[in-house]
């Protein structure tokens, strides 16, 4: 009866909860008063603008309440099979519109604020979104955790509190600043800590084996622990009245750790081992994409999904559940690697606590974890080396090899005398030192393992992972990935919205397959005209926020082209600048008039990872080139860059609605799938990219005159790699390509300072491990055929349309249904 906010009542007529309060203003008002006055201790004339914050958010989780508590009631009841979404990050963005957007509010709360003298809005822009994550991997589990909601499904999202989110990023002097991110500083009224439910979890020591009665087992000695304490928040379905639970954990050193210090006199000492323990869930790592393999990190991870799994067995299922039937009430979705360390510790509790047989332990290990993959890069599959293991989790090491021993039997069995095999399939590798490969043991446990687009999915199967997929193929399935309608639709952009259900009612928010019902009014002129002043006003408001924000101005009558994602050279920010460094160039060396050129601004938005020394010198070079072409009269104001700084999931409800073209332009192959592709086409833009992730299947929606398609495929990236590739060709052949990266050395956008960008442009020359000069012509001819479609204005915005009509498959509804069905084997109940 846990899967909700708290504790069982005891009596019947207790589970009857308090109502909700009533849908009108009035009431909304009276709620909000007394959360102001008896909540915050404030009247409203002497209340903060985040007083009013805290008030209102704390109104509408009033309303969510009941709903919250009579769903996990309900769930309990029904003793269905949940979800348990391990994720080590949870990108949610702002709560309070959500919510509000959720239990149909909206008008309630704007007019009940109006009322009391206040801007919602205002109040709105209060909130500091919990940033609990880094990028598309954060972001999709919050997508997936609304999508359950919506369709009823009982889930429990199981992840970290992190005391400091993704840090916040500013510029000096062009250079990426890091600052952190204290979310929680001016409170948090989202979550509700629960630190009776709390979880010891345990680390370090070693292991012995002993005498049970004849039986010999091992059980671990561990020599310290912290504590888990589980903060609950709502995950509110939309229009459905359901509400599901994200269970988000915090550390806390134990009262055994300190007190024999506080004890023995040793006080810095004992605060000392405190401020240690909670180091655990301090810091969100800003790494995208490739993992450093800190000790902290391992921690991190075991740190919650041992709280996570002790939570549901002993919590949720209870004392009395015989844990021979768990694979028929939870499975563990594994969000990548990162939650991995779940399945030995789930094989330790089997076999050394509940004494279990090894192997009807693994037959249900086996059956509780799914395995979602996330990558292709090489340098972004995680592997810890065996010493760190042995030392912070020296039973679950034990296990591990255990498990490889068993699985290579198995191999050996199905590939007899290959020993090759044998070693490249083994989880643990002693390559180059000794280590255990994340991603071979969550296949190995998994029951699926899933890619999350179909090219990547195939890439899964055909290299990173063909030795598995040769020995299981019924193992690998595809589900391509979703984005939240609601979030990204009706939130970001609430004038599409008002035009989609104006034109086909209200019901395509939950089926977002409806929206093709919208592409016959790609051919109705007064729709397409609606339709262009609903970019406009995304457009105006996008304008606002970057002025009010960054002092930036969009000018008028811009086509908007937008590359918001982190920074990585694999996604090559870096060719989308050569294109407008190569415009800059041929205006100024007269190729072309400035007046020839289609009036742009193109956006930035991107993160560089702290420790990412080249990411950091590219956004250096961005805003490099974007502070002198800005202001050189020269273009006649026809070409800007725009960066603003800290790009968060806020930030990209405001630029996304704004776009006309969304730059997808990663390396064929690398990019797992992107969402941020899905988002735009959805709201009207059309994608300029690669044949990578999931722009594949995007194009083959929206048919390929929606979609400007450029660069090497796949097999051609290959190909040109294993024929030796040698990016310097390009330079030396073609000039356009010369001349611009020759202007980035010539010093032009380093005060006349040569080597500022050379090691940019060198990497470019001599590695180019990205082929970003390869791809360069072809890109220029797409950005070609950009200019010209985007002049002739009406089959502009009918190529829009009809990517917004052709979408609705990249509804995160449809991913969960796509889980439900092929993974997970659940329903809604
Ligand atoms: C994605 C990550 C990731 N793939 C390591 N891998 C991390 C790896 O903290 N770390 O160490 C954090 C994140 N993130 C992204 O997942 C892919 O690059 C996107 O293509 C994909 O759309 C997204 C969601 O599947």
């Amino acid at each position: 009866d846990h899967i909700g906010p708290s504790s069982p009542p005891t009596h019947a007529l207790a589970k009857a909860p308090v109502a909700t309060p009533q849908h009108s203003v009035d009431a909304f008002v009276k709620v909000f008063l007394q959360e102001l006055n008896t909540g915050q201790g404030v009247t409203l004339s002497r209340s903060t603008v985040n007083d009013q914050y805290l008030a209102l958010a704390r109104t509408v989780r009033q309303y969510l309440m009941t709903r919250w508590l009579e769903t996990s009631r309900h769930y309990a009841e029904s003793g269905s099979k949940a979800i348990g979404y391990l994720s080590a990050e949870y990108l949610l963005g702002r709560q309070l519109g959500n919510a509000l957007l959720a239990t149909d509010l909206g008008e309630v709360a704007e007019e009940a604020m109006r009322g009391c003298g206040l801007d919602l809005a205002r109040l709105r822009a209060q909130e500091v979104e919990p940033g609990l994550g880094n990028g598309g991997l954060g972001r999709l589990a919050a997508c997936f955790v609304d999508s359950l909601a919506t369709m009823g499904i009982p889930c429990i999202g199981y992840g970290i509190r992190y005391e400091y989110g993704i840090f916040k990023q500013s510029f000096v002097d062009g250079r990426q600043v890091e600052q952190p991110d204290p979310w929680l500083a001016l409170g948090n009224p989202w979550e509700f800590p629960h630190p009776e439910a709390s979880v010891q979890v345990n680390f370090g020591g070693h292991t012995e084996t002993y005498d049970d009665g004849g039986v010999q087992r091992t059980r671990w000695v561990p020599d310290w622990n912290v504590v888990g304490v589980p903060y609950n928040y709502m995950v509110p379905g939309y229009h459905n009245g359901k509400v599901n639970t994200l269970r988000l954990w915090s550390a806390k050193a134990t009262n055994a750790f300190d007190l024999a210090l506080f004890n023995s006199g040793d006080y810095p000492e004992a605060v000392r081992a405190q401020t240690f323990a909670e180091n655990i869930t301090k810091v969100l790592y800003p790494e995208d994409s490739t993992p450093q393999g800190r000790e902290l990190r391992l921690q991190q991870q075991y740190f919650f999904v041992a709280c996570s799994i002790r939570d549901f067995i002993e919590r949720v299922l209870g004392p009395d559940f015989d844990l021979h039937q768990l694979p028929e009430r939870i499975i563990f979705q594994l969000n990548d690697t990162h939650p991995v360390i779940a399945v030995p510790e789930l094989m330790r509790i089997l076999v050394d606590e509940r004494h279990f047989e090894w192997d009807e332990a693994w037959q249900i290990t086996k059956q509780c974890f799914a395995y979602t993959c996330h990558t292709l890069l090489p340098e972004a599959l995680e592997v810890w080396p065996t010493e760190l293991l042995g030392r912070l989790l020296p039973r679950h090491l034990e296990i591990i090899r255990r498990i490889n021993a068993d699985f290579l039997d198995e191999v050996r069995a199905s590939f007899p005398g290959d020993e090759q095999r044998v070693r490249n399939m083994s989880i643990i590798s002693d390559d180059p030192n000794s280590s255990v490969r994340m991603a071979f043991l969550a296949t190995v446990a998994g029951t699926k393992v899933n890619g999350v687009a179909e090219l990547h999915s195939q890439l899964l199967a055909d290299k990173v992972l063909h030795d598995f997929d040769e020995l299981w193929p019924e193992k690998f399935t595809n589900v391509t990935n979703g984005i939240t309608p609601r979030r990204f639709i009706c939130l970001a952009n609430p004038w599409l919205s008002e035009l989609i259900s104006d034109t086909l009612g209200v019901g395509w928010v939950t089926d977002l397959e409806r929206l093709a019902e919208l592409e016959p009014y790609a051919q109705d002129p007064d729709f397409r005209r609606a339709f262009r002043e609903v970019k406009q006003k995304a457009k105006v408001h996008a304008s606002d926020i970057l002025r009010a924000r960054d002092g930036i101005e969009l000018p008028p009558g811009h086509l908007v082209d937008i590359m918001i994602k982190r920074l990585h050279e694999y996604k090559r920010q870096t060719l989308k600048l050569l294109h407008v460094v190569s415009l800059y160039e041929q205006v100024l060396s007269g190729e072309i008039t400035a007046s020839q050129l289609q009036p742009r601004t193109v956006i930035f938005g991107a993160k560089a990872a702290p420790g990412y020394w080249m990411a950091k010198e590219i956004i250096h070079l961005i805003n490099a080139v974007g502070s002198v072409i800005n202001t050189d009269p020269r273009l006649e104001g026809r070409l800007k860059i725009a960066f603003p700084a800290n790009y968060n999931v806020t930030l990209a409800e405001r630029l996304i609605p704004a776009a006309d073209l969304s730059e997808q332009i990663s390396l064929a192959g690398l990019e797992a799938s992107g969402t941020g592709n899905m988002k735009l086409a959805l709201n009207g833009a059309l994608t300029i990219g690669t044949d990578d992730g999931a722009n594949v299947e995007i194009r083959r929606l929206v048919g390929d005159e929606n979609f400007f398609l450029f660069g090497l495929s796949e097999p051609e990236v290959a190909a040109l790699r294993d024929s030796g590739y040698r990016p310097r060709q390009y330079y030396e052949s073609n000039p356009q390509l010369r001349a611009a990266l020759d202007l980035i050395s010539s010093g032009i956008f380093s005060n006349g300072n040569r080597e500022a960008f050379a090691p940019i442009v060198s990497s470019l020359l001599n590695e180019d491990r990205f082929m970003v000069l390869a791809d360069f012509q072809s890109y220029m001819e797409a950005q070609l055929r950009v200019r010209e479609a985007f002049a002739d204005e009406e089959e502009w915005t009918k190529k829009a349309i009809l990517n917004v009509a052709r979408c609705g498959f990249f509804s995160s509804d449809r991913a969960m249904g796509d889980y439900l069905r092929e993974i997970w084997h659940a329903s809604a109940i």
